[in-house]
């Protein structure tokens, strides 16, 4: 059994209900799952295909509903042993960019276009920084229904431009950024009858976390110290914890990591709220970083977000720009592990964190990065060294080998 419940009022709502806010109190909204109605063990667990669908007992949705699946999730947990050498800690790196579409926003979407199929919607859309689009196109596209996306133009990377294109998405660019993108989906959404499927929408965030489910797996049952997580819009941190703290209350584990939200120094909000211990954040009107993902100045679940980083004592902290691309060519050329710059936020995060003496040495540390480098070729291109070219002779290569 489940169904919808406010986080703030309590207000219950059943789960058929199109619904993304409290029709009381305005408050968001999350799915509550009945876990004393779950058996499974965690042997049964272990026999499935790694991914999201191995938590099926633990994902809302009917018994007899047909899935949306495009094998999401099931992806690496790295241990990071030469930078855990450098920072002196236990690092390991979730890597979501192996995801089908190369971000986590899979696991949600995998969720959601099931539950937009369950519930008859006809259409499908969001607003988004990238990745959001790019999943959803390509999930709307399995499920064969139709996709609106709306982009804030010029601001996004074009990998994942291009994704949504490819995947046959009806691709929108709006001339303002996200949260002005994700307004006005919001209105037509409910205008037009297209399902929403932006991280205010509950159902998406029972899909993402999974990546908590998959964490504990991968270490066998045993709990990080600390799991540090990119934000943005909010919705994949709170995810996480839900996660985490669900796995706990049915009994597979018996303590929680400490969570810890990073963002871009001039889209932190959230960052701004934890340090001045409100539990509202202040819009920032023009949010900028290189980091396009999480380019966004309203976040729509800083509440969710703010609960979970109180809740497990963790932390917030933000990044210059400068410091997320040297955390990315960090984990490129000590680890072999390519992530776009949202997600090396983590990254520059820890070793930020490390310095102000926030995060323990031999802390056992897990880094969620959130998307995959090529989403972003880009930022390579500009900031970092260009190719060298040379006449096809073995006198000119000499000197570029022996320099
Ligand atoms: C790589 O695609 O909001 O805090 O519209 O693409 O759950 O928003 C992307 C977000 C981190 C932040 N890393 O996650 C979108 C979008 C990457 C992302 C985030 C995003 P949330």
């Amino acid at each position: 059994m489940y169904e919808l419940r406010c986080i703030e009022c309590r207000e219950r709502y059943a789960p058929e209900e199109i619904i993304f806010t409290c029709k009381k109190c305005n408050g968001l909204l999350e799915v509550w799952m009945n876990l004393s109605e779950i058996e499974v063990k965690r042997e049964e667990l272990e026999k499935r295909m790694f991914g999201v669908w191995r938590y099926r007992e633990f994902l809302p949705v009917g018994k007899k509903t047909k899935i949306i699946t495009l094998q999401e999730g099931g992806t690496p947990l790295y241990k990071a042993e030469n930078l855990s050498k450098e920072l002196g800690v236990e690092l390991y790196i979730k890597n979501e960019g192996a995801n089908p579409t190369g971000s986590f926003k899979d696991r949600g979407m995998t969720l959601g276009v099931t539950k937009a199929i369950e519930l008859k919607a006809k259409a499908v859309g969001c607003a988004s920084t990238g990745n959001t689009s790019a999943s959803l196109a390509a999930y709307a596209a399995k499920a064969g229904i139709k996709c609106f996306v709306l982009l804030p133009a010029g601001k996004i990377a074009l990998g994942k431009l291009a994704q949504a294109i490819l995947h046959g998405a009806v691709v929108i660019g709006i001339r303002g950024n996200f949260d002005v993108a994700l307004k006005l989906i919001r209105e037509a959404s409910q205008k037009f009858n297209i399902y929403l499927l932006n991280s205010i929408n509950p159902w998406r965030l029972e899909g993402q976390k999974t990546e908590a489910y998959e964490i504990i797996d991968q270490l066998v049952f045993e709990v990080p110290d600390r799991v540090v997580v990119p934000v943005g819009n909010c919705g994949n941190i709170s995810a996480i914890w839900k996660g985490f703290k669900e796995f706990y209350e049915y009994g597979f584990i018996n303590e929680l990591p400490i969570m810890t939200g990073i963002q871009a120094e001039k889209a932190s909000p959230v960052v701004k709220a934890f340090k001045e211990g409100k539990d509202k954040i202040s819009p920032i009107e023009k949010p900028e970083t290189i980091a396009t993902a999480i380019r966004i100045g309203k976040p729509v679940n800083a509440p969710k977000a703010l609960r979970a980083i109180r809740e497990s004592r963790g932390y917030a902290e933000s990044c210059t720009d400068e410091e997320i691309i040297e955390a990315q060519k960090l984990l490129a050329r000590k680890e072999g592990i390519g992530v776009e710059p949202a997600s090396a936020t983590s990254i520059a995060g820890v070793i930020k964190l490390i310095d102000e003496g926030i995060i323990d040495k031999g802390e056992r540390v897990v880094c969620i990065t959130t998307g995959h480098a090529l989403k972003d070729p880009e930022i390579v291109f500009s900031r970092y060294e260009k190719p060298i070219e040379i006449e096809p002779d073995i006198e000119a290569l000499s000197s570029i080998i022996t320099k």
